[in-house]
């Protein structure tokens, strides 16, 4: 499914976050920035070595934020590492943590001249966010971002699985009022 944003183009597609050719993909990192399981480990195994360097040389990433490296071995130009927040840690912060993940992602790409960018579903695995709660804020997010800045001209959500596509898909039908 996509639907345009201003001049810019949102879509969803079932898959795997390494496969993609978009100028960017982002990595649901953690604070330390050295690796994990879930996209995290996925990017770093398909990617290689070459992106841990660069990250241990980055020393971490506080949650909310987001931090560039280059792609390794992988087909995107760039990796966005950015931190969702903890679901039951982050509490009444979370909504906001989670936006703000979103936007520092896209603030990165604009600043480096990337034009497309993937997004795996930040927070919805191992830090606990329910994918109903977290795939409204995360679509509009995107869309509020996308209306003031057509420089990013694709952002592809990237989910992993058949379940995961559809939550995608029916929370971006009621914010378009499909
Ligand atoms: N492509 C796209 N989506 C994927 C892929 C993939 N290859 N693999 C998993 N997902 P998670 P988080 C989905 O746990 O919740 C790591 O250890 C998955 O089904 O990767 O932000 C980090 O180091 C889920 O919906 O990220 C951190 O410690 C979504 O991606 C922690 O996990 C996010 O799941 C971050 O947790």
């Amino acid at each position: 499914m996509e639907v345009r944003v201003g001049s810019s183009v949102l879509e969803l597609v079932e898959g795997d976050i390494t496969q993609q050719d978009t100028d960017a993909i982002v990595n649901a990192a953690n604070p330390s920035l050295l690796g994990g399981g879930g996209v995290d480990g996925a990017i770093h195994r398909a990617g290689g070595p070459q992106i841990l360097e660069e990250c241990r040389r980055i020393g971490g990433c506080p949650t909310g934020e987001a931090r560039i490296t280059n792609a390794g071995r992988l087909k995107a130009k760039k990796v966005i590492h950015t931190v969702g927040p903890v679901y039951y840690r982050d509490g009444e912060r979370a909504p906001e943590l989670l936006a703000s993940a979103y936007r520092n992602s896209l603030r990165l790409a604009s600043e480096h001249g990337l034009r497309s960018v993937a997004f795996p579903s930040i927070s919805t695995g191992a830090y606990g966010y329910p994918m109903e709660e977290a795939a409204p804020i995360a679509l509009k997010t995107v869309m509020d971002y996308l209306r003031e800045h057509p420089e990013i001209e694709r952002v592809r959500f990237v989910l992993f699985g058949r379940a995961a596509y559809e939550t995608y898909r029916r929370a971006l039908e009621d914010l378009v009022g499909g």
